[in-house]
């Protein structure tokens, strides 16, 4: 899930933004309505909270929003085998039933019961010209983290691979249903992970990071099916995005792939697959956001697609980028552009990272479009001043289930929540809630997306998400 970038107008060399509420994100007036989070707030997520704020529309319910964040992951068949080998020397095979237990389709088994010992490290790779040595024990882990940190991590990414792999089999075909995808997927998140999120709280120990994103074409990013809309059914020239969250304790996992039928786009699918990969390659303790961004920027922007006999380049979209994860929140205060940019941030040992991009054939610049896509608490801010009963009970089912995870319309009426929409309005227009809509290039356009979640060890990186599809 991607970010919107706060700081597009530093990346085209016009003053740095500030302080008001509602600030444009992207260089063109008209371009974006809303304000985004705030790029040099504190790294924490409560202080990106309270930058996105300020993007809040204020028409109704059905505003856009912003904030995409997006996070491709990159994969090589290198890599795969590393991954491969590094969870055959991690797992206890005399303690894995995996004989007798195998996955189901639909997912239903626990993964818990499927890696009873040690869940499946994502693909470790060490740092390059590390200077620091260090031995393979301590190098993929760091003192920031507690106890149950990698596991959990490691638990998430196993999920969010069987789930995802179930999809791109079973799930997604010309003729499909959005809706069935998206359910298909959350059905099964909930199955592996054992928390059906019906009882209060049950959704905070695991659940879906974020709602299901599904965006095709022109959307890049945050659409997902709503109660009572139309239903979309899956074309055989559609381009479509699947990007979803697990998360188990907090911790996030955030991967995203791109699906198209027609070959007609596989170049566009492979110019994002690699940049991702690129960024992912150039992950790691001191990296510079401004390299990462050009090394991605110039990948992507090598490639070409040819549709129906006319010739457009790959453009890397430039008003969102990856961001850093911290507990509970999926996006943290770093951002990581895919384009040649300006940043002084760095990534620091113990942090996580969605890295993602987005490579479009149309104008590489995204605009809020109608509709919504999910909500999300914003817990630095005080809910003292709310008055109306209907936000405040609203408010209090938010934080038993979802707390600061970013949920939407589906699932709150799954818990048979109703005529929430008023009191939604309250706590958006009192800045206790961001509403996110879809993001959009121009019509016509194919927008293609690739994320991997990234830990930063000590010694090396592990693509924690890293599976033998992407
Ligand atoms: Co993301």
């Amino acid at each position: 899930m991607p970010i919107l970038n706060f700081e597009t107008s530093r990346w085209d060399q016009r003053p740095r933004k500030n302080t008001s509420r509602f600030q444009m994100v992207g260089s063109n007036s008209n371009a974006l309505k809303s304000a985004n989070p705030d790029p040099k707030v504190s790294q924490r997520g409560s202080s990106s909270a309270d930058l996105d704020r300020g993007i809040v529309s204020d028409e109704d319910d059905d505003d856009a929003n912003q904030e995409a964040g997006m996070n491709p992951s990159v994969s090589t068949a290198e890599k795969k085998k590393k991954r491969k080998r590094s969870k055959k020397k991690k797992t206890k095979t005399g303690t894995l039933p995996a004989t007798e237990l195998k996955q189901t389709s639909p997912p239903r088994v626990l993964v818990s019961s499927l890696f009873p010992s040690e869940y499946p490290a994502g693909e470790l790779v060490p740092y390059e010209n590390m200077s620091r040595t260090t031995d393979e024990e301590s190098r993929y882990n760091s003192r920031l983290w507690d106890e149950d940190f990698l596991a959990d991590y490691r638990q998430a990414a196993e999920i969010h691979r069987q789930v995802r792999q179930y999809a791109q089999k079973e799930l997604i075909y010309p003729g499909a249903s959005l809706l069935t995808i998206a359910e298909g997927i959350e059905d099964g998140i909930r199955a592996l992970s054992g928390h059906h999120g019906l009882e209060v709280g049950d959704g905070l120990k695991a659940s879906m990071g974020f709602p299901t994103g599904l965006c095709l074409n022109n959307i890049a990013a945050h659409w997902t099916p709503n109660p009572g809309g139309k239903d979309v059914i899956l074309q055989k020239n559609d381009v479509l995005k699947v990007d979803f969250g697990v998360h188990v304790n907090g911790r996030i996992v955030d991967s995203a792939f791109t699906v198209a039928f027609d070959p007609t786009y596989d170049p566009l699918l492979a110019a994002v697959k690699a940049a991702t990969n690129t960024g992912i390659m150039h992950a790691g303790v001191d990296a510079r956001m401004s390299e990462i961004g050009a090394a991605i920027q110039e990948v992507m922007e090598s490639y070409e697609v040819e549709i129906a006999g006319k010739v457009f380049p790959v453009k890397a979209v430039r008003n969102i980028t990856g961001h850093d994860i911290l507990r509970y929140h999926i996006h943290g205060g770093k951002q990581i552009p895919f384009v040649k940019n300006n940043s002084r941030d760095k990534m620091e040992e113990g942090e996580v990272f969605a890295i993602e991009t987005f490579g479009s054939t149309g104008k590489g610049y995204l605009d809020d479009d109608m509709g919504n896509y999910g909500y999300g608490r914003q817990d630095d801010v005080s809910a003292a001043n709310l008055h109306l009963s209907s936000a405040k009970s609203l408010l209090k089912t938010i934080d038993a289930n979802f707390g600061t995870i970013v949920f939407c319309r589906r699932y709150l009426e799954r818990l048979g929540v109703k005529n929430y929409l008023l009191g939604m309005r309250s706590l958006i227009d009192n800045g206790i809630v961001q509403s996110y809509g879809p993001l959009v290039d121009v019509k016509g356009s194919y927008v293609a997306q690739f994320e991997h979640t990234v830990l930063l060890h000590s010694g090396g990186k592990e693509v924690i998400s890293r599976g033998d599809d992407y």
